[in-house]
């Protein structure tokens, strides 16, 4: 497969004024009829072919301007020679058959548990019909369905139904990526929302009969989404109607389609009783994602696949503004920050590490990354940063208003901000062009009342980037005094050379700094810095990030030496963890935070960028003596913590009970590591939500208990598909590193591991290599039970398989006995038959 290139980008040879495309539904054989208005397009002068795509379509006939043609599909589609086309308007008319039941690839129209439903982005419209299945092609869609299905939706306004029969018209042209069709037996919760200009919106999200009661959450999450992007960006939905509805069977998270969502069940449905707090903030989060793409990815949408960032990231950027106004921001902050380093600074260190904005590809699935996403919404906060709140509200407005309608590139959103706020970006363009986590080595002096802070940035290698340019970094920076006191508030230095320095006049004593506040850019600080320091900050800063970065660079300090001399943690260290934990003026959520230990993977990234070689055993281990040392110096306050914790009254999804549920988990793993589980397993038999009795059950997991409470939950659970995943997950992540991998095997071989439903496989195979000592295991195990369950994968679900393959991204860090283990393994893959292209594409990065 050759790759597809940025710079071979051509704007389409035709436009397309309008679409109709009629489905007459079947599980074996849908008829698909398409009417397809064209023109050239001025844009590419001269006459052209015009390439139709189309992948795995039976072709019935087809016609242009009604005149029959003899068309020849080859594997990809179908070429009209300019010979045969009208130098004006045309119209082309296909009926194809394609095969729903039958796509176990989930991409394009498919089914699930009896239901219809599609999935095109990036390029599943290819196998609905033939079209030019890019993003820069935009028409208004007219849909027909015919179905006995009592539900049939598409995008847009429904404009007529009948017995067995609906019509939907999108007036918003739109690429293909952003068609959707759902046809089942599905009931609806519903709502309203009447939007700024006084136009009145139903709302629906339509699941399984019985699904109706756990979709509350999600609703007020949509309604909360959309008054908030009126009030903070002033964008209004556009439609008389959205609507969500939540499928089983689904690749990823949930898709953006024009006014009809489609999202994984896990993302929608919710009871106190049947979801975690966790699941509950990703339920908002990932409502308002979508719902935001209304305005960023689908008015505004990508001129090629290569501008994914600019909608993906900026998108990302808005949800996690909208949570941190709905919750926490410091404590939201701090766990993207901790995402953003267990996923993206991993992927940037890795032979799949890729620019924010990749200049080729070969399979456009494997590119929807951390790095598109998260650090593609780390480069608009930057951007945020540098030309302050209201150059960014300018910017944006600017943006709305250039850009509605079109298909646009990540050249016209910094144009913008350029030209809304007269600054020039061209530096800061490289931030989109190199792949790669900056590291800045910081060191300081202080003389005659300056204090000086020397930066360099080094900007090291990546796969096919060997010479890096330094970038625009902006550092938010504050000074404390040597009493705790706040000398200089937040200032945001513009590093732009290798090396700068900054001074600071005029100070009476060494101040101390808190230097990346917020965590202002996407980098690696580099800082020679004193045990008592950290703990000063941890004490003082005013910065909430920078509090908690504190105290988690002391704690991964402690750990490092833990593993590398086996040495016991510290008093210096424990003390100032417990003042933390135990400082009832902190936020809990905050203080739960603090209180998680980083994680084997973290540290092994963590020690490897020290030099050193990581042995996952040793970190597991030293892991354990450092929650034991914690537990045993927190003793007598853990009982009282986790009764004080108690919420009194029903469960409230909202983030103040969620933070204090989740501190009182905290000190439940700490005491379990003392009573021997007592306290759990009451926790567990009390538990009147999820929240809790998979937390109190993951405590006694983690002690080696439980045994008989996992059989508790999975009879009250057995027939609950959405919990019945975490079960799954939870024995797999808590399994001892030597068992791991047999334990997949046995989960496995349960008679509901269903391995074609993309949520029960990540609940077991992707459970296994978030088990950092249970995956890599000496024995090579975990390596190949990984191995062999993407290969079997791989033929139904590429898609998933080439994702989950991900987990062999940082073989380089270990000993050569794993990377050859890990080698053999990614071989064996690439010796596959029929290996699909998003696979071979991940597994050849990996191996090279
Ligand atoms: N845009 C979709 C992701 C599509 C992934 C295609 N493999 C969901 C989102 O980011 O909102
Ligand atoms: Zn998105």
């Amino acid at each position: 497969d050759t790759p597809i290139r940025l710079v071979d980008y051509l704007p389409p040879s035709h436009l397309v004024d309008s679409v109709a495309l009629t489905f007459r539904l079947h599980p074996q054989a849908t008829r698909v009829l398409s009417q397809v208005c064209l023109r050239p397009n001025p844009a590419r002068p001269g006459r052209h072919d015009l390439r139709l795509d189309g992948e795995a379509l039976r072709l019935i006939g087809a016609a242009v301007d009604g005149v029959p043609i003899a068309a020849m599909p080859d594997e990809t589609g179908l070429t009209l020679p300019a010979s045969s086309l009208p130098d004006g308007p045309f119209t082309f008319t296909a009926e194809v058959e394609i095969a729903p039941e039958a796509n176990t690839a989930l991409e394009g129209l498919y089914m699930s548990r009896g239901m219809y439903c599609t999935q095109c982005e990036a390029e599943g419209f290819r196998k609905i019909t033939f079209y030019p299945d890019r993003p820069d092609v935009m028409a208004p869609f007219r849909v027909r369905i015919e179905s006995d299905l009592p539900v049939l939706l598409s995008n847009g306004n429904e404009v007529a139904n009948g017995p067995g029969w609906a019509e939907w018209h999108d007036p918003w042209p739109k690429p293909a990526y952003l068609f959707a069709l759902v046809a089942g037996d599905l009931v609806a919760h519903s709502a309203g929302f009447t939007t700024m200009s006084g136009r009145d919106v139903a709302l629906n999200i339509w699941v399984r009969p019985g699904d109706e009661a756990r979709c509350g959450y999600a609703m007020d999450s949509l309604i909360r989404s959309m008054k908030w992007d009126e009030d903070v960006y002033g964008r209004e939905y556009d439609l008389d109607v959205f609507n969500i509805v939540a499928v089983d069977d689904f690749n990823m998270g949930a898709m953006e389609n024009k006014g009809l969502n489609i999202f994984n069940s896990k993302y929608v449905l919710a009871l106190p009783e049947t979801a975690t707090d966790d699941d509950f903030a990703r339920i908002e989060a990932i409502i308002a994602h979508e719902y935001f793409h209304n305005w960023t990815g689908n008015r505004i949408t990508c001129r090629d696949w290569f501008q994914l960032c600019l909608k993906e990231g900026l998108t990302v950027f808005r949800d996690q503004q909208f949570s941190s106004d709905m919750r926490s921001a410091a404590v939201k902050r701090i766990e993207d920050v901790l995402t953003l380093r267990a996923r993206q600074f991993r992927e940037d260190d890795g032979p799949l590490a890729h620019p924010v904005r990749p200049e080729e590809y070969i399979e456009i699935n494997n590119f929807y990354t951390a790095t598109v996403y998260e650090k593609g919404a780390e480069l608009i906060g930057m951007l945020k940063r540098l030309v302050g709140d209201k150059g960014y509200a300018k910017a944006l407005d600017l943006y709305f208003r250039r850009h509605d309608g079109q298909a646009a590139t990540i050249e016209d959103w910094l144009a913008v901000f350029e030209d809304a706020t007269g600054r020039d970006l061209s530096r800061f363009k490289l931030w989109y062009s190199e792949a790669g986590t900056p590291r800045l080595k910081v060191t300081d002096d202080f003389r005659d009342g300056r204090f000086s802070l020397h930066v360099e940035q080094v900007n090291l290698p990546t796969p096919g980037q060997p010479d890096k340019h330094p970038k625009v970094i902006p550092i938010a920076v504050g000074l404390l005094n040597p009493n705790g006191d706040e000398v200089v508030p937040t200032t945001v230095l513009e590093l732009t050379e290798t090396r700068q320095s900054f001074h600071f006049d005029g100070l009476a004593a060494r101040p101390v700094p808190s230097i990346l506040r917020g965590f202002s850019a996407p980098v690696v600080l580099e800082r020679a810095t004193t045990p008592e320091e950290r703990a000063f900050l941890l004490a003082h800063d005013t910065d909430p990030f920078n509090k908690w970065e504190a105290g988690r660079a002391l704690a991964k300090e402690v750990l490092a030496r833990m593993v590398t001399d086996g040495a016991q943690p510290g008093p210096d260290w424990l003390d100032a963890l417990a003042r933390v934990a135990l400082d009832e003026a902190l936020d809990p959520a905050f203080r739960a935070l603090a209180l998680r230990l980083p994680g084997e993977d973290d540290m092994a990234q963590t020690l490897h960028a020290a030099g050193h070689v990581p042995d996952p055993d040793r970190i597991h281990a030293a892991r354990q003596r450092m929650a034991a040392a914690l537990a045993e110096r927190l003793d007598p306050a853990l009982p009282g913590l986790i009764d004080a914790l108690a919420e009194p009254g029903p469960f409230t999804p909202e983030a103040r009970a969620a933070g204090r549920r989740a501190l009182r988990l905290a000190a439940l793993g700490l005491m379990t590591r003392r009573d021997g589980g007592a306290r759990a397993a009451a926790v567990f038999r009390a538990a009147n939500n999820m929240t809790e009795e998979v937390g109190a059950l993951s405590c006694l997991l983690d002690v080696g208990r439980g045994q008989e409470e996992l059989a508790l939950f999975e009879s009250r659970w057995g027939r609950d598909r959405l919990v019945m995943d975490k079960w799954f997950t939870l024995q797999i992540l808590h399994a001892a590193p030597a068992e791991a991998a047999a334990k997949v095997d046995r989960l496995t071989a349960h008679p509901d591991f269903d391995w074609k439903n993309p949520n029960r496989f990540r609940a077991v195979i992707g459970a296994l290599s978030a088990n950092h000592a249970g995956f890599h295991h000496a024995s090579g195990a975990g390596y190949r039970v990984l191995a062999d369950w993407l290969i079997r994968l791989d033929p139904l679900n590429p898609q998933t398989a080439a994702r989950m393959s991900t987990a062999f991204e940082t073989r380089a860090r270990y000993d050569a006995d794993r990377q050859a283990l890990m080698a053999d393994q990614l071989d064996r893959i690439l010796a596959a038959p029929a290996l699909s292209r998003d696979l071979a594409e991940m597994a050849g990065r990996m191996r090279r």
